[in-house]
């Protein structure tokens, strides 16, 4: 089965309630005591929670569902059962959550430090101590706790970001990515060098930017990539002058993913068309979409397209 680490689905169930008990006071000079048994504990909720330290939801691929703790029962002395303890379920910033089955979002993460309950616990049951009345003072009645909640979710990675470096294998994705934000991804000169989608982020003129790294594109990534950049506002793909055809890149990247959100999920497109160092003369490229002709390594025209970005994007904040 192929795994999709940035779109999964899980199912969650809140703890079960304590049941209440039923017991009867016993003291040495009180043979017949009265009612004590005491109410069942809560079962524990689940709870999602955006954690830093996560970059995907490989972490949830080995869990079909994913339960928190049960209440304990009532005590005797009237005493309350434990409440079950939550589970708590880190993803990263930039996680929808969806009700699969009734295809609504319930929550969507987009801080670190976010929560959001999704599964509730069960109440717990009522001891006997709840029964006692004037005509039965000695109730042999408690009730069971109640189910948690269950849910079939489906947890969706998607950030909302300002830009997605996308492309095929070695075109300069990563270098790009740290031209433009001065992160330090890791570069080099064989494909996959960038095996999952990181951020970057970059301050200009007081706002904050979020650009995405990227693993290339091709047939195992197309599905994901297009899940974990369908809301970025602007996608920079990056072509190899090195390589031949240019139009020829484009077109796999238009038809591979640009073409999947041409309708509804419109974005800006540039193109960058790295490496110019390796060859000489004009560049032909006859598509609709603004180009710059750049050398990462050689620093050329990379400071041109920063600014470029950078101004759109100033303009949509
Ligand atoms: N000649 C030349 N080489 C470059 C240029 N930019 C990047 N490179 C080299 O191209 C190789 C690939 O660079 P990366 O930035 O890792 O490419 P990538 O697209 O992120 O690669 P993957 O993550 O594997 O898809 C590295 O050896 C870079 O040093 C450039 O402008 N000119
Ligand atoms: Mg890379």
């Amino acid at each position: 089965m192929k795994h999709n680490h940035y779109s999964i689905t899980v199912e969650v169930e809140g703890g079960k309630g304590g049941d209440g008990l039923i017991s009867f006071r016993h003291a040495p000079h009180q043979p017949r005591g009265g009612p004590d048994g005491g109410d069942g504990g809560k079962g524990g909720n689940i709870i999602i929670r955006a954690d830093s330290e996560y970059h995907s939801l490989s972490h949830l691929n080995k869990q079909n569902i994913i339960k928190a703790n049960n209440g304990f029962p009532g005590n005797s002395k009237k005493k309350h059962g434990k409440n079950g303890n939550n589970t708590i379920i880190p993803v990263p910033a930039g996680t929808i959550i969806y009700n699969e089955k009734e295809r609504s979002i319930i929550a969507e993460l987009r801080n670190n430090g976010e929560e959001k309950i999704v599964a509730q616990g069960g109440i717990g049951g009522k001891g006997n101590i709840n029964f006692a009345t004037s005509t039965n003072q000695a109730p042999r009645k408690a009730t069971p706790g109640k189910d948690g909640e269950k849910k079939n979710l489906r947890f969706e990675y998607s950030p909302i970001i300002d830009a997605a470096v996308i492309g095929t294998a070695n075109t300069g994705k990563s270098s790009l990515i740290a031209a433009i934000t001065g992160g330090k991804p890791v570069i080099a000169d064989y494909p996959f060098t960038t095996k999952e989608p990181r951020l970057w982020t970059l301050t200009y003129e007081y706002k904050r930017f979020t650009f995405m790294d990227t693993p290339p594109v091709d047939d195992e990534t197309v599905d994901y990539l297009l899940i974990v950049i369908k809301r970025a506002k602007f996608l920079i793909v990056v072509l190899d002058e090195g390589k031949n055809e240019l139009l020829k890149q484009f077109e796999y990247i238009e038809d591979r993913v640009i073409s999947h959100f041409r309708n509804t999920l419109r974005k800006e497109i540039i193109v960058a068309i790295n490496k110019i160092d390796k060859r000489e003369g004009p560049i032909n490229l006859p598509i609709g979409y603004p180009i710059f002709p750049i050398s990462v390594k050689y620093n050329k025209g990379t400071n041109l397209l920063k600014s470029y970005i950078l101004e759109q994007l100033c303009l949509k904040k």
